[in-house]
């Protein structure tokens, strides 16, 4: 996947019209959005394909899918159907499940990202003790794309070597989580970023101030 600028934006805002309002002054600098629970529970799956007919971007869905195997199958289809480009399915479940989406997704010309290691704190208890094996797991899948850790660059690189240089890997974190994007970018393909956008008082200000960083 081709990601203008290496940067993601989390459309992790409470609405259309804050979603709207956001991408009017955005768009210019992204071509890739990604959707999560909190404006899909609010506004529908609807708002994937809203956004992406207005603003010609690509969407991926971040459902951190994370079912049984027939579940997880519906729940792919239904996302591809609304127009999803990509998505985002956690490894811990297994490869069963993981697979059942990477179906969903070749039967629609789709992708998967496949979630290794989250970058909040929590994540070191129960995910950290596995989320290389969740990496090689995807390997052994033939899984060509990965989420992984921004807030911990040292896991991070190990991410990138059990995947390998070819492998996409976009990594959430940077900014309000504490990782720092050009860091990020040595192991990274793109940089998933939301509240350090959407919460900031001129978004673009800060988004050209970001893009200027990682250029230098
Ligand atoms: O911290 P922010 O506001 O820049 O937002 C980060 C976004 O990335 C937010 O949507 C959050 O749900 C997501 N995210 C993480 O922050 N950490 C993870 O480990 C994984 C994700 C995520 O996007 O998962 C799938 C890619």
């Amino acid at each position: 996947m081709e990601v203008k600028n290496k940067i993601i934006l989390a459309l992790d805002v409470p609405s259309m019209e804050k979603a709207v309002e956001l991408m009017d002054k955005v768009s210019p600098y992204l071509d890739t959005v990604k959707i999560g629970y909190p404006l899909v529970l609010a506004e529908g799956l609807e708002s994937v394909s809203r956004v992406k007919e207005e603003y010609d971007c690509k969407v991926i869905c971040d459902f951190k899918v994370a079912d049984i195997p027939a579940t997880n199958q519906k729940i792919a289809d239904v996302t591809f159907q609304a127009g999803a480009d990509a998505i985002i399915v956690h490894g811990f479940v297994g490869a069963d499940s993981a697979t059942s989406c990477l179906e969903s997704a070749n039967q629609h010309g789709k992708e998967i990202f496949l979630l290794t290691e989250m970058s909040h704190p929590g994540a070191s208890r129960f995910l950290q003790p596995v989320s290389m094996d969740i990496a090689s797991m995807g390997v052994e899948m033939g899984i060509t794309n990965y989420v992984g850790p921004s807030t911990r660059l040292d896991r991070l690189g190990k991410i990138r070597q059990i995947i390998g240089k070819d492998s996409f890997l976009i990594s959430p974190g940077v900014g309000v989580q504490g990782g720092n994007p050009k860091d990020t970018l040595e192991f990274a393909d793109a940089l998933i970023i939301g509240r350090s956008i959407y919460l900031a008082p001129d978004p673009v200000e800060i988004l050209e101030s970001i893009i200027d960083s990682i250029e230098l």
